[in-house]
């Protein structure tokens, strides 16, 4: 049975076409700069945005409706994998992520869970060898259920961070099972409300302990996929202890967990920490950190993770160029971590949000590729940094003075000229490779 019996496969039909059910800009095939396209921009499917996610906001009721709604939890589940790899094969995606809660009801017990597990994913193990789909990465949702309140691994109740232990082993048997290539921590309640009550050293200790017991069985049962920790500044929680980039490495550092660590990076949460998205992944870059994207964007008018789908080519632009210095983005991928809006509320929107955000990253990454071609930024920043290319700045950068050489330089040439930088005519110029 199909669930989009009325959409065909969606293919690449240029920028003229009408067809809605089409790629404008997402050409899989196309190579750029001597690579596919798809292989360049390993894009995935967020199961819980794309299956789990109703509708509802704080002021409204559930409004999707979805034909694999069935009579029991488990009829549900079981439907929505037909309807998820329909999803990821009409739109040419050859990636997915999950978190446990999305695929399979917990049931009432831990036990419970565990079985709706083996269950579900015995069929997403059929489909993904019948389609040839990969798993991205897969994750423990340790922030919705009630027992969380107080955090996972960051808890102050010893049986809570016992229980959010057997989620993530049974979610690293789960990764060995479908073959993951990353496996995700996104801190959700990793944080705290107030420090009145908190020990803050000794939480971020028992985080690093449960990061350590994971490494050691991934080592155990013989699957290492890359691990990822997600940064986000708040929401849920007041102060989450991953507030950016820079903050989660100081921990991955801190806690000698550099070699098996990388980062994963969502545009939203950049905004929500007061930095653009290619800042995080600059910030990444400079610790060869960048593991994996979160794709989506957030609204400059509202303070909050709105999870939007990409749209804004300015800033797949910006974040495609980092990603073409870092040399390419795998074992990572672009996850759509996006949401449709309330308002579109069919199914086929699912479809349609997917084509607008591949369309925008596939013109990020055209764009890119051209202003790395062109050496853009190279020779802007070229010329920027050139008095450290000869005499007192060459000595500097070779490590060649101390401060006493420098404050004789600086006695005999007191008379400093500054350049300007042109920064309206750079962006004047970005423009013209964005359309
Ligand atoms: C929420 C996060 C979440 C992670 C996976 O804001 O982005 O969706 O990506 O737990
Ligand atoms: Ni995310
Ligand atoms: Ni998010």
């Amino acid at each position: 049975m199909s669930y989009f019996p009325e959409v065909e496969k969606i293919n690449y039909e240029g920028p003229e076409t009408k067809n809605m059910f089409a790629f404008r800009h997402y050409n899989a095939e196309e190579e750029v700069m001597g690579k596919k396209m798809k292989d360049h921009l390993r894009f995935a499917i967020a199961y819980w945005h794309t299956m789990t996610q109703d509708g509802s906001d704080p002021f409204g009721d559930p409004i999707n409706q979805r034909t694999w709604f069935g009579k029991t939890p488990m009829e549900t589940a079981k439907n929505r994998v037909e309807a998820f790899f329909e999803i990821c094969q009409k739109l040419g995606a050859e990636y997915f992520c999950f978190h446990d809660v999305d695929i399979a009801p917990q049931g009432d017990s831990l036990q419970e869970f565990y079985d709706n597990l083996d269950e579900i994913t015995d069929l997403i193990k059929e489909k993904m060898d019948q389609t040839g789909i990969k798993l991205l990465w897969n994750t423990a949702n340790m922030f919705s259920h009630p027992r969380f309140t107080n955090g996972a691994a960051s808890t102050n109740n010893a049986d809570v961070f016992a229980y959010a232990a057997a989620q993530i082993k049974k979610g690293l048997d789960l990764s060995k099972k479908l073959g993951g290539e990353n496996y995700v921590f996104w801190g959700g309640r990793e944080g705290y409300e107030s420090l009145l009550n908190t020990n803050m050293g000794f939480e971020q200790d028992n985080i690093a302990r449960m990061f350590k017991m994971a490494i050691a069985y991934g080592e155990k049962i013989g699957h290492k996929p890359q691990f990822l920790l997600e940064p986000k500044p708040k929401e849920p929680t007041k102060h989450q202890y991953d507030f950016d980039a820079a903050t989660a490495m100081a921990f991955i550092q801190k806690y000698g967990l550099e070699g098996d660590f990388k980062l994963n990076l969502e545009a939203n949460h950049a905004t929500l920490a007061g930095h653009t998205f290619e800042h995080e992944l600059n910030v990444a870059r400079q610790y060869d950190a960048l593991g994996s994207m979160d794709a989506n964007q957030g609204d400059v008018l509202l303070g909050w993770d709105t999870d939007e789908f990409p749209t804004n080519i300015f800033d797949t632009t910006l974040a495609m160029y980092e990603v073409l210095e870092n040399g390419g983005i795998a074992p990572g991928g672009i996850n759509f971590d996006a949401k449709v809006r309330r308002s579109s509320f069919e199914m086929e929107d699912l479809l349609l949000a997917h084509i607008a955000g591949m369309d925008t990253y596939a013109r990020g990454l055209k764009a890119a590729a051209k202003l790395k071609e062109e050496h853009f930024f190279d020779d802007i920043k070229e010329k920027r940094y050139a008095t450290f290319n000869e005499g007192i700045g060459k000595k500097i950068v070779d490590n060649e003075v101390n401060l006493e050489s420098l404050t004789e330089y600086a006695l005999a040439h007191d008379d400093v000229q500054l350049e300007s930088s042109h920064l309206e005519y750079i962006k004047n110029c970005l423009n013209d490779y964005l359309v």
